[in-house]
């Protein structure tokens, strides 16, 4: 690899010829007519030149070596702009920002005009996209599969402190990453009726005759690992009519009857669905998942069958990752596959299938767990639903062989749940169809085989495993943080940015003042940029010497940005109590959407708005409290909040947050977590020590029994005379004026039940945060501990996640390691 500083000055005449010509012949534009956005097109054409060689050298690789191919199915990947992150793994950073300047352009200007790909809700989505990243830096041949959905999730605005969605169009002026193929293509079916062919005299032939039929057409988006040493595929499905217009209707005049079939068929990849945890009990879902699940399917089936000519061997060549449920059905097709199209006898098609699936886990909520109708199922995948029923056949005769007739543990672990409306359980689907089911941190993976898959771990013990999850530093440190990446690079070597381990070579440095003022003086430049944005989207003054407090995540109940909001108000209340008291400034800074249908979430950003309009315009604070909301959160502004954070609020109810990765990005940006022992936050606090985050709150035990016992939050109120106040201001209209109840609902719920023990945890988090301050205000004990999670940190790279599920349940070796 030419070093990337040499290199650069003829490097970046050839590639500024490129950009030149691909915006004159691709762009049809002139230098002096050309925009950013044409800049940025023009750009990415180019940087993608040089990803294609390698990518298609791979794929044939390996065909040619018969390698095991991994197939990520998920219904969101996340993955924000692409230019940085292509030119970084490519090492030609300098050489583009070169080449632009050179045109005039500036390299941050044109990267800014990218859209924010958003096809995801939060973190599963992201996780997916982070992955993606990992299996090419480890040289691991894999394709994603997901939609391609015309409208990512919604852009978010808020008016007078209500949030509204908007939908958002990323696609408008066209992708410069993907190919379309349009000859690559997949019929699929819905509805009909399933026929009964008899082929011999104890043997049936089943054949689906779908009632409609549509094509899945694929988009392609190469996906570069570090150093460009291998490619990957990221194949989005794209719904295409078979019949796009009744010629005969619209000759007749009916123009849009003409096009109505089409219309509706398509609709299918048109928008993401904007619920983050919670089942969209719609048809339209349903076929969304079938959709990509069987167009994945039939793609990868035919490519094996091409190379490998049998689908005996399909486990020893793929293996198939389930991201949640929503693929889930995919089990039923490849049985489907093998046995009605390739007449491979059931047991053994069963055998294969299991062999080649795994699902990951991503959540225990019980609402969140899918299950559809079975009269839905019936009808828009009569086969499925037969296939269905059967491996429930199977499945509950071998429970009988070894369990009896223990009709409790029947019913439990049946794939179709009874009671009120029949429903098709595609978590019990994905459990049995899959040769390892795994969590996402340790405590979730527990807590999996505590709970919603207790009877199936008596009955496959070992089939649960852990995979704490993991984010790419290329995109979470170097990319995001380059300051700071220069810092560590200087520090302890370049070594750092192939193995994530090395960081810990910082450990001794945290006792270096002269480090640690360095650190803070590359924290301090962060904050400076953030302050620009706040200033610039919300017209506030934040100033870049007080702590800033960051929770950015998707707006819900459990991970109680009520908790947060409180405090604040707590704060307020006992600042202006003693406003000449050497308070440590704060800007707390919140940043999430919530989901369009979710009331109680959207009332909350509400409330933060009204706090913050009273909290920030009350002169007796003297800046020692501000509180921002940044609209429209997406990986973007993630980019430029999480290198700015020196407190990472990680708060969920203990036993709701399955992993959480933000806690990773924040805490490897030198923020200290303040949390519950919840999701991966156990494990970091594991990875940071003890002495550098701040734990507190109940534990997954304690919530349990307290909500066993049926203690109301009003007992917790009683005993915590300040939460009384605060919650006596907020429900009685102090911060809402202008409909003083507009909060009652919300403040007897806490008084009431208190499901997610915001009241009973609220002094323990009051308590932690005056800790907070405590070690603020001991600056050199706050640096300190910032530089050690920085440097404790390693583990939770993607890559050692990706390596684990290459390891343990792939079964596929992890290729070359970049190296220098
Ligand atoms: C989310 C969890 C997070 C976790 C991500 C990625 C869903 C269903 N689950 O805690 O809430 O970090 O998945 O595993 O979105």
């Amino acid at each position: 690899m030419p070093n990337p500083d040499t290199a650069a000055p003829r490097d970046a005449e050839v590639l500024r010829d490129t950009i030149l010509r691909k915006l004159t012949y691709d762009l049809g534009k002139s230098r002096t007519a050309a925009r950013d956005r044409d800049w940025f097109m023009a750009t990415a054409l180019a940087v993608r030149d040089r990803i294609v060689d390698r990518w298609l050298e791979e794929l044939r690789a390996t065909y040619e070596t018969g390698a095991k191919q991994v197939y990520y199915l998920s219904l969101e990947f996340l993955v924000g702009r692409l230019l940085r992150d292509c030119v970084s793994n490519l090492r030609l950073d300098p050489v583009v920002k070169e080449a632009l300047a050179s045109l005039g352009v500036d390299f941050e200007q044109v990267r800014q005009a990218e859209p924010d790909a958003a096809l995801g809700n939060g973190g599963l989505g992201r996780l997916a996209a982070c992955f993606m990243e990992s299996l090419a830096s480890l040289s691991i041949p894999a394709f994603g599969y997901g939609i391609r959905y015309e409208h990512g999730l919604f852009r978010q605005l808020v008016r007078d402190g209500w949030q509204r969605e908007y939908p958002e169009d990323w696609l408008t002026f066209g992708n410069p990453w993907e190919y379309a193929r349009p000859e690559i293509a997949h019929d699929i079916g819905f509805g009909g009726s399933v026929e009964a062919v008899p082929v011999s005299e104890v043997r049936m032939r089943h054949v689906w005759h779908p009632a409609e039929t549509l094509q899945a057409v694929a988009y392609d988006t190469p996906v570069v690992g570090w150093r460009g040493v291998h490619v990957n595929t990221l194949r989005l499905w794209s719904a295409r009519a078979i019949d796009p217009l009744k010629l005969d209707a619209f000759n007749y005049g009916d123009h849009v009857g003409a096009l109505a079939d089409r219309v509706r068929q398509e609709s299918i990849c048109k928008v993401l669905y904007p619920s983050d945890e919670s089942p969209a009990g719609q048809e339209l879902r349903l076929r969304q998942e079938y959709f990509f699940a069987s167009a994945a399917l039939q793609d990868l089936v035919r490519r094996h069958l091409r190379v490998y000519g049998d689908l005996r061997s399909l486990p020893d060549k793929v293996a198939i990752q389930l991201n949640d449920t929503h693929p889930a059905i995919a089990i039923a097709e490849l049985m489907r596959i093998c046995v009605d199209l390739h007449d491979i006898p059931w047991d053994e098609a069963w055998e294969l299938t299991r062999n080649t699936f795994s699902y990951t886990n991503h959540t225990l909520l019980p609402e969140a767990l899918e299950s559809w109708p079975v009269p839905l199922m019936e009808r828009l995948l009569p086969r499925h639903m037969q296939i269905i029923y059967l491996i429930n056949a199977h499945h509950l005769d071998s429970v009988r062989s070894t369990h009896s007739d223990d009709g409790r543990l029947l019913a439990s672990v049946s794939l179709i749940e009874e009671g009120h409306g029949r429903r098709v359980r595609m978590g019990n689907l994905a459990f049995i169809g899959s040769h390892k089911v795994n969590g996402v941190s340790a405590l979730h993976t527990e807590l999996m085989k505590q709970t919603v898959f207790r009877d199936f771990h008596t009955l496959a013990p070992g089939r649960v495993v852990n995979k704490t999850n993991g984010i790419t530093f290329r995109r979470w440190l170097h990319q995001a943080n380059p300051g700071l990446t220069s810092l560590v690079t200087e520090t302890i070597g370049h070594r750092v940015l192939d193995d994530a381990d090395a960081l810990t070579a910082l450990v001794p440095h945290a006792d270096d003042a002269g480090f640690r003022a360095r650190f803070a003086a590359v924290k301090r430049e962060n904050k400076q940029a953030l302050a620009k944005v706040i200033r610039s989207q919300l017209d506030l003054r934040v100033d870049p010497g007080a702590l800033f407090d960051v929770q950015i995540k998707r707006i819900h109940e459990y991970k109680r940005q009520l908790l947060n909001v409180l405090e604040a108000v707590a704060l307020y209340d006992a600042i202006r109590a003693q406003p000449m008291g050497n308070w440590v400034p704060r800007v707390k800074i919140f940043a999430g959407k919530a989901a369009a249908s979710y009331h109680r979430a959207k009332l909350i950003i509400k409330l933060m708005h009204d706090v913050a309009r009273v909290v920030n315009s009350d002169p007796t604070l003297r800046g020692a409290l501000k509180l921002a909301f940044l609209p429209n959160y997406n990986v973007s502004l993630a980019e430029i909040i999480v290198p700015a954070a020196d407190l990472s609020e990680q708060i969920s109810t203990a036993g709701m947050e399955a992993s959480g990765t933000g806690n990773m990005k924040l805490a490897l940006n030198g923020a200290l977590t303040i949390g519950t022992l919840d999701g991966a936050n156990v494990e970091i606090l594991e990875q940071v020590g003890a002495d550098n985050i701040h734990i507190f709150g109940m534990t997954t035990g304690q919530v349990e029994a307290r909500r066993a016992a049926g203690t109301r939050g009003a007992e917790a109120i009683a005993a915590s005379p300040q939460l009384e106040e605060v919650l006596e201001a907020i429900e009685s209209g102090v911060f809402s004026p202008d409909e003083p109840g507009r909060y009652r609902e919300l403040v007897a719920s806490l008084r009431g039940d208190d499901f997610f023990m915001v009241a009973a945890d609220f002094d323990s988090y009051w308590a932690a945060q005056r800790a907070v301050d405590a070690r603020w205000a001991d600056t050199a004990s706050w640096q300190r501990a910032a530089v050690l999670n920085t440097a404790h940190m390693g583990w939770f790279s993607s890559d050692r996640t990706i390596a684990e599920y290459a390891a343990d349940i792939w079964q596929v070796p992890v290729g070359r390691r970049a190296s220098r």
